[in-house]
């Protein structure tokens, strides 16, 4: 990975500066705007940054989630190299859940398959194997994401400064184990409010999906930490988000894994 470039105050300024945002549910400029020079490794320093001051005011880390892994999200965002972002109990909403809207930007909804670990895992040479030989489980899940920069504008060092937009996310549907079923081309069809908004296959990620939880493994070995057994952990979004407001609801159905709800309030 690139190197920190910014001084331990300006990583603290801008880590409040997302967290401010995030919890005031408001949009701010994109950081490099200010700092154009900001590298990948710096976005990464204020989202541990992040990730400290949230577990030091009680919130769990459950595990993990890469972003940016399929083409279609890469083209909606205008990016084209994968991050990660990490997840805590805050961010977790239940299956058929009301999840409230006026705490966020501008949510956005996408499908992703999810992996629970029994086995921890190590980089920097982690390979698809390596995590479907770790995984338990997978499950079918959504992901609400919020980018907290205005018109969802974004590049790389900020939206990974910015935790990859994590906002809320709900599993669900029919866990499975990774051997019973062939990951690389399960189907998934996105509906909002009776219509098919987004459709897509598996393989969109990466090529596997346990591909791009390889390399959040790998990136993870970068940032100095290792996924533990028990991490829940999302392989990103199949097909491109789909902007969500109050009164809304939404179905995720997934070939093989059964399907996951949910509708939007105020
Ligand atoms: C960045 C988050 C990407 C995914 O699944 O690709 C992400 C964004 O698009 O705002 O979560
Ligand atoms: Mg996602």
């Amino acid at each position: 990975m690139s190197q920190v470039t910014l001084s331990r105050e300006d990583i603290v300024r801008l880590c409040e500066r997302v967290e401010g945002a995030q919890k005031g549910a408001y949009a701010i400029q994109k950081l490099t705007d200010e700092y154009p020079d900001m590298t990948m490794a710096d976005g990464y320093a204020v989202q541990s940054e992040l990730r400290r001051r949230f577990i030091a005011q009680g919130h769990k880390l459950i595990g993990w989630k890469a972003g940016l892994t399929s083409k279609a999200k890469m083209q909606q965002m205008g990016v084209d190299v994968p991050s990660i972002g990490f997840l805590t109990d805050k961010m977790a909403r239940p299956e058929n859940s009301a999840i409230k809207t006026s705490d966020m930007v501008h949510p956005r909804v996408e499908c992703e398959i999810a992996f629970v670990m029994k086995d921890s895992l190590t980089g920097p040479n982690c390979t698809k194997e390596d995590v479907l030989a770790a995984t338990d489980y997978v499950l079918p899940a959504v992901e609400v994401i919020d980018s907290r920069f205005s018109g969802f504008k974004f590049d790389l060092e900020s939206v990974v400064a910015d935790n990859g937009s994590s906002a809320r996310y709900v599993g669900g549907g029919r866990p499975r184990y990774a051997a019973d079923i062939d990951l690389r081309t399960l189907g998934v069809v996105m509906e909002k409010n009776g219509e098919i908004v987004a459709l897509g296959a598996s393989a969109a990620v990466l090529g596997h999906p346990a591909e791009a939880i390889a390399m959040l493994v790998n990136i993870l070995h970068d940032l100095g930490e290792e996924l533990p057994a028990g991490s829940f952990v999302m392989s990103g979004g199949i097909t491109e988000a789909i902007p969500i407001k109050p009164g809304d609801s939404v179905i995720a159905r997934f070939q093989e894994l059964g399907s996951v709800s949910m509708r939007f309030i105020e």
